[in-house]
Formats: C-alpha cells, sequence, structure tokens
C-alpha cells in the first residue's frame, strides 16, 4: 500500500505511536510518506520505503497566525496525488483530520484517485483539546468525516462517543512498542551513573504538561525517599518543568532528582529503573508506561484513566486516585521494600507487555484495518 502518515513531530506518545508504525510497515514492504512539518522524533532509521514530506508555514505580514492547516492539506494533496496515497492517517484529530478532509476536498475538485482517511484519537484531542468549544463541532465534523476511525484504548473510545454524541464504529488498537528496543535487563547506561550502591532509582516520563500532574510525581518521591534510599529521574521538557525545578528546589531535592530534559533514546536508561511513576490527571493510554513496563519496571499510576488496559493493578503495578500521593508513596514504598514481591512484579510487567502490546501484532492490526476500510 501507498500510505500517507501526518502526526506532530515533537516529544510525544501520539508522534511516537505514528513513527513507528511507519517505520514498521515500510520495513513490511509498504511505501510511507511522512507529512508534518518537522521530521519526527524518533524517525531514526533509513529505510527506502520511507520518505518525508515537509510542510512550510508561510508568514505575510497580514497574518498574525501563520495558516498551518492550509499548508498542510495542501501539502497532503500533493503527495497523496503524486504518490497515488492509498491511506491518509491523520494521528492526533485536531487539526490532523480536518486537514485530511480538506486534502480529499482538493483531491475530488482536481478528480484524481481517493485515499481513505483514517484517523487516530490519541488522548487529549478528545479529552481536552477536541472538546473545546472552539474546536468540539470542527473536530465532531471531521472525524465523523473519516473513512475509518482509530482509538487507542477502550477508555478513549468510550470518552469519544460520550463526548462526540456518535455513534460511529471507533476501532480499539492499544499503543505498542518494539521489544528489540524496549526489553528489561538491557542497559545502556550504568545504575551507577544515576544512583549509589543500595538505592532505588525512579523513573518519569512525560512532556510536562499539567495533565500529567509533574508535582505529584515529586511529592510522592518526597515521600519516597523519607523513608528508601532513592533517587528520581525526570525525562522529557514542557510547561511544567520550571515549575518542576522551583519544587525540587523548594524541598531541598536537588540532590537527589535529576532532570534529563527530552531523550530519543529512552530504552537506553528505562531498564535501569526499579519504578515508573505516572500519575497523570487523565491518560488515555500511558505509552511511557508501557515503555517502562516492557523494560521491566514496574508502574505507579492513576486509576480511572486509560493505565487501566495497561498497567494490571497488583500485578505489574498499583493504580491510585489521582491526587491521591500519600497511597501512591505508600504502594511505593511497600513495594520496594519488598524484594521478592518488586522481582515478580518487575517479570510480570514485560511478560504482560509483550504478550499484549507487541508491534508484531498491532501493526498487523493496522494492516488489517487499513485493507478493511479499503475494502469499503
Ligand atoms: O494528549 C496529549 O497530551 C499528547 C499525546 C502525545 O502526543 O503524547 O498523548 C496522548 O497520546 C499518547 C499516545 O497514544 C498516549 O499514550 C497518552 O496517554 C495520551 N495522553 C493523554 O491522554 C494525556
Amino acid at each position: 500500500m501507498n500510505i500517507g502518515i501526518t502526526c506532530y513531530p515533537a516529544a510525544g506518545g501520539s508522534g511516537v505511536v505514528a513513527t513507528e508504525l511507519g517505520q514498521q510497515l515500510a520495513a513490511r514492504g509498504h511505501q510511507v510518506h511522512f507529512i508534518a512539518y518537522a521530521l519526527p522524533f524518533r524517525l531514526d532509521q533509513f529505510d527506502a520505503n520511507l520518505m518525508y514530506h515537509g510542510v512550510e508555514t508561510t508568514s505575510y505580514p497580514l497574518f498574525k497566525f501563520p495558516p498551518y492547516t492550509l499548508t498542510l492539506a495542501s501539502k497532503m494533496a500533493e503527495v497523496a496525488r503524486n504518490y497515488d496515497l492509498d491511506v491518509l492517517h491523520a494521528h492526533y484529530a485536531v487539526p490532523h483530520a480536518t486537514c485530511a478532509y480538506l486534502a480529499r476536498q482538493v483531491l475530488t475538485d482536481c478528480g484524481g484517485k481517493m485515499p481513505k482517511i483514517i484517523t487516530t484519537l490519541h488522548g487529549t484531542d478528545i479529552t481536552l483539546v477536541g472538546s473545546d468549544p472552539s474546536f468540539y463541532d470542527i473536530t465532531r465534523f471531521s472525524i465523523c468525516s473519516s473513512d475509518g476511525i482509530t482509538a487507542v484504548s477502550k477508555y478513549l473510545a468510550e470518552e469519544t462517543r460520550e463526548v462526540f454524541k456518535t455513534h460511529k464504529d471507533i476501532r480499539v488498537i492499544h499503543n505498542f512498542f518494539d521489544p528489540q528496543r524496549f526489553k528489561p535487563g538491557v542497559c545502556q547506561c550504568q545504575r551507577s551513573e544515576f544512583i549509589e550502591e543500595g538505592e532505588f532509582l525512579i523513573t518519569h516520563i512525560s512532556n510536562f504538561r499539567p495533565v500529567k500532574r509533574t508535582l505529584d510525581v515529586i511529592d510522592i518521591f518526597e515521600k519516597v525517599s523519607a523513608e528508601l534510599p532513592a533517587r528520581l529521574l525526570l525525562i522529557g521538557e514542557g510547561p511544567d518543568t520550571v515549575l518542576a525545578r522551583r519544587q525540587v528546589s523548594k524541598k531541598k531535592l536537588n540532590g537527589r532528582v535529576r532532570f534529563l530534559g527530552n531523550q530519543t533514546k529512552v530504552e537506553a536508561v528505562l531498564p535501569c529503573a526499579d519504578l515508573f511513576l505516572l500519575p497523570s490527571e487523565e491518560e488515555s493510554f500511558g505509552l511511557s508506561a508501557l515503555e517502562a513496563l516492557a523494560c521491566g519496571v514496574p508502574v505507579i499510576g492513576s486509576s480511572g484513566t486509560g493505565l487501566v488496559e495497561v498497567v494490571d493493578d497488583f500485578k505489574s503495578g498499583y493504580l491510585l486516585p489521582v491526587g491521591d500521593t500519600s497511597s501512591m508513596a505508600r504502594a511505593a514504598i511497600a513495594l520496594l521494600k519488598d524484594t521478592s514481591r518488586h522481582a515478580e512484579f518487575k517479570k510480570a510487567a514485560a511478560h504482560l507487555a509483550l504478550e499484549r502490546f507487541n508491534a508484531e501484532q498491532k501493526v498487523s492490526e493496522y494492516e488489517a484495518y487499513y485493507q478493511e476500510v479499503l475494502d469499503g
């Protein structure tokens, strides 16, 4: 198949999923065209079946805001026409599903071949951005105009039906990881680079948006480190990074917390960790949690979110109410103190992740879904 993929190229789960999917589809012999404003951040392998088409953001004194949506739609139409696309796959509805719709209208006018539009919903495109009154109608329209819709969890599919009051078929295809990259025990760095002998290493990876509750991560860590020798490794960057740094200083944790910023090869460090924290307000899936589990790292996160489909409560981690940092810290301390339970959780984490979310399986699900949509 000839497949166009549009995603946010910056660090973030939706871009990571789109990139991994594109790379895996290319490896299976499909021609894959990434259409985005920059090279996707984890697109780091050469494959003759992979192409990147950059989208310009044209500026003009009249434009306070350059109309990226229009240049993206034009580029989508151009790539679809020039490369005979069968499928145009938009990751993250806002504004990518709308751009795909516009591209199709452009192609209709030119009388060219019409690719099928598939939109994958990732999370805040529904729960925060898409449901904002200023985006609601156009997002609903664009999603409903897609030929196929997928969601990364059952939780998100249900949220979408509820928020957008639609009965459209939404196929759940869970996120996935590449077992060649994410595996337990193979750490490219040494634990000794981060911790002293006898200390525990706790990690958190996110885009440091308010929805991730990074301050809760620090609060949980403060409670844990009051009881156990531990250090916290924070990976990622975003609007709350400054707040998080301030909080670390305020709590006098500077010597125990390290900020690594954005990292493309998180698999190099994850297997070194003893525990992963993701206490988000909302989480449609929690790809970073899955990558941690795949590396044999138990997760403590928020219940009542899509994490329930990823983390097996009491088997590979603990899920507790949003904001209940005391319970999360208690669960972390108990798990880290109990060496044999911790070892069991580590084993279960890697095993369950591989069994349920490996790339091979999920990429086949996407391939089959593309075919189903193409067959009408
Ligand atoms: O929704 C966001 O904040 C951004 C998005 C991203 O690009 O990282 O994250 C969402 O998509 C990921 C990939 O499908 C999911 O693993 C995340 O759970 C989801 N984020 C939220 O729901 C907050």
